[in-house]
């Protein structure tokens, strides 16, 4: 159901658990939390009844990997991650109700629970199947225990339970030349017994809900993506593993499996409102089951299968939830042209960022929002990044308020004017300003953080546009009576902002309002109320300068950040470059026939009307001979003259474009098609010298 005519009696709003398996980044802010933030604060501001979670997902073979690499514990990790994580959401102003995390005691009772109510309604089958096994590392392989080919698309780097190339989401006996991350060997299959929720049961419920009552208003990507699944139809998915990391299968023989990350994941918004409800004395329930709230997921791309297909189904069988009434899902976020990746130290990582940026979270928030991935994968770079700061935060939004500001304390000391008749152009201005936040409140119901920040902004080009027509500074030595009105009317604007800033940029509407000293105010200017009439800043009320909200960003500070990045595209080169099998076994006489030799090069020229050849002249200590070599797209003949080489001398003669080639240099080549000479380390090592 969608509230379109009615108002929801209350919201909650959820924001994917992150894997506790690394620090967050710009990726996952800018895809996810985000969003969420502005959403939950526009709710909260209109005054509506809002729950806010999130929390660490602590389960899944993604943190025993991290910890096996990290050679600790899954448990040191978790805490580890959890830690640095909430306090960069705390950081950056995502404002949750409640973040908890997946190994809480209320979250293994929750989901333990839930399992059992779906189990004793018979909402599983139980069943015993071959799942892939590794021998070697004695243990089944799942998710991200396994990799192979895309049985959908054909990505040779699928895991076991999802392609991400995709989005696919399938069983790990789907996939196609299966090897474990474990060991690298070729699973075998074992039989073992597991718990699976058939989701073709929900097959034709999923068509009505989706297909037909969200057909408009989810977003197309998710739609489009949920369309594609339900058309290729569902089959049983396991919602247990073989694992030792997890919450135990609250079932009869049952030793040594554990619920699949994906089942107990997202009930893990369900314990984190438990847990809110029992530390604020709320009662959680109404919240998740009663059918006036309004449910929104925020997510990114690769989970949409587990929120729109998979745990709907879970509560739907469960039969108390509600469904989520939207799932706006974004797009990925790149760096610098390239996948965001935490594994190749691919991204800006958030608790880095404030290091170098400190106290400057609004400007990421800031451009994360304006370059946000709402429906493509979107690209940040460091020179948008400097750009919208300079250009938009700085020169729009921060010099309005300046201006502002500074004119206010050196005309009336701080002390807000009286205003005399308003002209029409003070009424069109006072009228616009009145329609924007119904404008923005639009976009943001329809989850357009972009164009709902935009249109913010126009709101500071507004105030802009008002003072470079009224010019209050001309004025001021002329009709200091109008000049008053102009300010007043200003400083309207300025109390605009200080509201409406606080979804998109909530540290900046917070300097802005205690300047503005809106506690002393007999009414707070409130959103809703910043369509009527009134004015919100009273003649006479007195408001302090406002400290510089934004500060230029320096080429400096951007060349530091590209440096950075460059720095970790040449390691990642080095660790990387892509090795070429190794050739067919030969026995020591076939080498030994080749005789190469210690060479100098004496003389060179290109060869005509040929792009890659050079024609050497080489002394190899035997005499001096013609060598065609295909190496003029990397030297030019001054460059290597007297250059050392080695040389395969006994190479049988070849006519190259009329040259006569005798013999060959070595050299070797990387990734990139680069080439250098092989050579003897010590340049004086005579010519003729034996290689072997
Ligand atoms: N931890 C996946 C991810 O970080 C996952 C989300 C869970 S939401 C219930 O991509
Ligand atoms: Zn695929």
């Amino acid at each position: 159901m969608a509230f379109t005519s009615t108002d929801p009696k209350r919201y909650t709003i959820t924001a994917a658990l992150p894997y506790t398996n690394g620090p967050v980044h710009i990726g996952h802010l800018a895809g996810v939390y985000i969003p969420a933030d502005i959403y939950a604060r526009f709710q909260r501001l209109q005054n509506r009844d809002v729950v806010f979670v999130c929390g660490s997902d602590e389960h899944g073979v993604p943190i025993t990997i991290s910890a096996k690499k990290e050679g600790v514990t899954p448990q040191a990790i978790v805490d580890k991650y959890h830690t640095i994580i909430k306090q960069s959401f705390e950081d950056f102003g995502i404002s949750f109700d409640n973040y908890s995390r997946t190994s809480a005691k209320i979250h293994h009772e929750t989901a333990s629970e839930f399992f059992k109510t779906l189990n004793a309604n018979g909402d599983f089958i139980e069943e015993v199947t071959a799942q892939l096994y590794d021998p070697e590392a004695q243990q089944f392989l799942a998710d991200r225990f396994v990799l192979g080919t895309c049985p959908k698309c054909g990505n040779e780097g699928s895991y076991g339970d999802q392609c991400e190339r995709c989005g696919t989401s399938h069983n790990a006996t789907d996939l196609i030349n299966p090897k474990s991350t474990l060991s690298g060997s070729t699973p075998i299959k074992k039989e073992t017994k597991h718990w699976f929720l058939p989701l073709d049961r929900y097959e034709a419920w999923l068509k009505t809900w989706i297909l037909e009552e969200h057909r408009q208003d989810w977003k197309t990507n998710v739609y489009g993506q949920c369309k594609s699944w339900i058309d290729d139809g569902l089959r049983p998915r396991a919602v247990t593993r073989d694992l030792d990391w997890g919450i135990p299968v609250p079932a009869p023989e049952a030793q040594g499996k554990v619920l699949y990350v994906w089942f107990d994941a997202p009930i893990g918004y369900i314990s984190a409102t438990k847990e809110w409800g029992e530390q604020n004395g709320k009662d959680w329930t109404p919240y998740w089951q009663d059918s006036q709230t309004k449910l929104v997921h925020f997510i990114g791309k690769d989970n949409i299968v587990f929120h729109c297909i998979i745990f709907p189904s879970m509560l739907k069988a469960q039969g108390e939830f509600i469904l989520p009434d939207n799932v706006p899902a974004n797009e990925f976020l790149n760096l610098e042209g390239d996948k965001i990746s935490t594994s190749r130290n691919w991204a800006v990582w958030l608790h880095e960022y404030l290091q170098e940026f400190p106290g400057q979270q609004d400007v990421l928030r800031y451009v994360l929002t304006a370059n946000a991935p709402e429906t493509k994968d979107n690209d940040f770079t460091w020179s948008d990044f400097q750009a919208r700061n300079n250009n938009e935060l700085v020169a729009v939004f921060g010099n309005f308020v300046n201006r502002v500001s500074v004119l206010t304390q050196k005309y009336y000391k701080g002390i807000i004017p009286s205003f005399g008749t308003l002209t029409p152009g003070d009424q069109n201005t006072l009228a616009e300003l009145r329609a924007y936040p119904q404008v923005i409140a639009s976009s943001i119901e329809k989850y357009r953080f972009r164009e709902a920040q935009t249109e913010f902004m126009n709101v500071a080009r507004l105030g802009n546009k008002y003072l470079a027509d009224a010019e209050p500074w001309k004025l001021i030595k002329t009709d200091p009576e109008r000049t008053q009105t102009i300010m007043f009317v200003a400083l309207q604007i300025t109390a605009a902002l200080a509201v409406l800033a606080e979804p998109f940029m909530p540290h900046t509407s917070n300097k802005l309002k205690t300047s503005l000293n809106f506690s002393v105010l007999e009414m707070t200017p409130t959103w809703p109320e910043m369509n009527s009439d009134q004015f919100w800043l009273p003649s006479e009320h007195q408001i302090t300068a406002t400290p510089l909200l934004f500060s230029r960003i320096e080429d400096e500070q951007m060349a530091f950040q590209r440096e950075k990045l460059e720095a970790t595209k040449s390691k990642n080169t080095l660790t990387s470059t892509p090795i070429m099998a190794q050739k067919e076994t030969i026995v020591y006489e076939d080498f030994a026939k080749m005789d190469v030799r210690v060479g100098t090069i004496t003389a060179a020229h290109k060869m005509p009307k040929a792009n890659k050849l050079l024609v050497l002249k080489v002394d190899t200590g035997i005499d001096v001979r013609t060598i065609v070599s295909g190496i003029a797209e990397h030297f030019t003949p001054e460059d290597i003259i007297g250059q050392k080489v080695s040389v395969l001398v006994n190479l049988a003669e070849r006519n190259l474009r009329g040259e006569n080639s005798q013999g060959m240099i070595l050299m070797a080549q990387n990734d990139t098609g680069g080439l250098t000479f092989v050579a003897p380390k010590d340049p004086e090592w005579p010519n003729g010298a034996v290689i072997s």
